[in-house]
């Protein structure tokens, strides 16, 4: 089970009965009306009852989550505590959460060389990983298509210090020796970016088989070609688990905790030194942002990805006290409903 990336972790949650006659198995794909789970007896797919969408989003199945099956192998019995977890607002809601996968150990941001290179959305999918349990890791591929592809490299670079980058042609095998050290024995690898970066065409050719369908179809309506409509993980030669996504329109963030001041703490900085504490950073006298950005030491582009992000990551906090207040209240109803029946009934 090692190569499914079973490690103490996970084992060290199981009972000793469950040692014994457990059986834990790893969700390897999600569909609409269940999950395909692999485990030591091989593969199998497990319809997700009722009772799992009852649950809020986080505490269903996901992708890359290891689970614990019924003897027959039939049933989910519950959930492993996951090592890392990816999620988003789920696109076209203000605060539903949606998980992207969970137990992965690091983030391949894909984005090309070509029109699709853009450095706020790094920085926003950077803005998932940047608690501390994920390793991102920027992968560009179609190198071949522009002539200076470093100067790409070095404009990420200054995103962040110490940021990794990987410049590769995701059709020749030899461009992606790089990302070799992440691929290692029970490693999980996440790919996330647009769609038609070429996410697909890199599991492919890091597993040496046509596994998935990529396409080459032009995106005339600008919604992209979502070629890729359900997520799915693939085992690597090299013993890794690869996980494909479909191209994300949109990544609003959710409760990232305190990532956005992790890739902004310099902006956080200048920030503070700001005259008036509730300063816009527009024409406020005192405002140390906009000095700096007036000498030409802060970029105004990557000010207004901070300012944006910041935003969606208060916004997500506020909905996100708000969904728990609205329960909490409920369970008190719930609580009082009970309590006074057994009035009732005593009496
Ligand atoms: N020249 C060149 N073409 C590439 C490269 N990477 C991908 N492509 C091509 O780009 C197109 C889109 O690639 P896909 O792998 O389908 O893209 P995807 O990210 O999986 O897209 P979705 O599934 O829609 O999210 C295909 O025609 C690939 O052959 C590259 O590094 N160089
Ligand atoms: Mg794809
Ligand atoms: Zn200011």
């Amino acid at each position: 089970m090692i190569e499914l990336g079973w490690v103490p972790f996970f084992q060290q949650q199981l009972t000793l009965e469950e040692l014994e006659t457990g059986l834990p198995g790893r969700v390897m794909g999600v569909e609409r009306s269940g999950v395909t789970v692999a485990y030591a007896g091989g593969e199998r797919q497990i319809p997700l009852g009722g009772r799992w969408f009852q649950l809020d989003a986080e505490a269903r199945p996901t992708i890359g989550d290891w689970v614990l099956l019924n003897t027959e192998g039939t049933q989910i019995e519950r959930l492993f505590e996951r090592k890392s977890v990816l999620k988003r607002v789920r696109a076209g809601t203000t605060s539903e959460i949606q998980l992207l996968a969970a137990n992965v150990d690091t983030m391949f941001v894909v984005t090309s060389c070509d029109e699709d290179f853009n450095l706020s959305r790094i920085e926003r999918y950077l803005t998932l990983v940047l608690d501390g349990s994920i390793q991102p890791v920027v992968v560009l591929t179609k190198r071949d298509l522009v002539e200076t592809p470093e100067q790409l490299v070095d404009q990420v670079h200054e995103l962040r210090t110490g940021l990794i980058v990987e410049l590769v042609n995701a059709l020749d095998r030899s461009t992606l020796e790089g990302l070799n050290v992440w691929c290692g024995q029970g490693q999980t690898i996440a790919l996330l970016g647009s769609s038609g970066v070429g996410k697909s065409t890199l599991v492919n050719t890091l597993t040496g088989s046509q596994v998935q369908i990529t396409s080459s179809v032009r995106d005339s309506d600008g919604k992209g070609r979502h070629t890729t409509t359900s997520r799915s993980l693939h085992l690597l030669p090299q013993g890794g688990l690869l996980l494909d996504s479909p191209g994300m329109r949109e990544l609003q963030i959710a409760d990232v905790g305190s990532s956005v001041s992790v890739l902004f703490n310099d902006i956080e900085e200048l920030v503070s030194r700001c005259r008036f504490s509730n300063c816009a950073h527009e024409q406020e006298p005192g405002c140390a942002v906009r000095a700096v950005i007036e000498a030409g030491d802060l970029d105004a582009r990557r000010f207004n990805s901070y300012l944006k992000l910041n935003r969606e990551e208060v916004h997500a906090a506020e909905s996100i006290a708000e969904r728990h207040a609205r329960s909490r209240n409920f369970s008190k109803q719930v609580r009082q409903v009970i309590s006074q029946s057994h009035k009732k009934h005593r009496h």
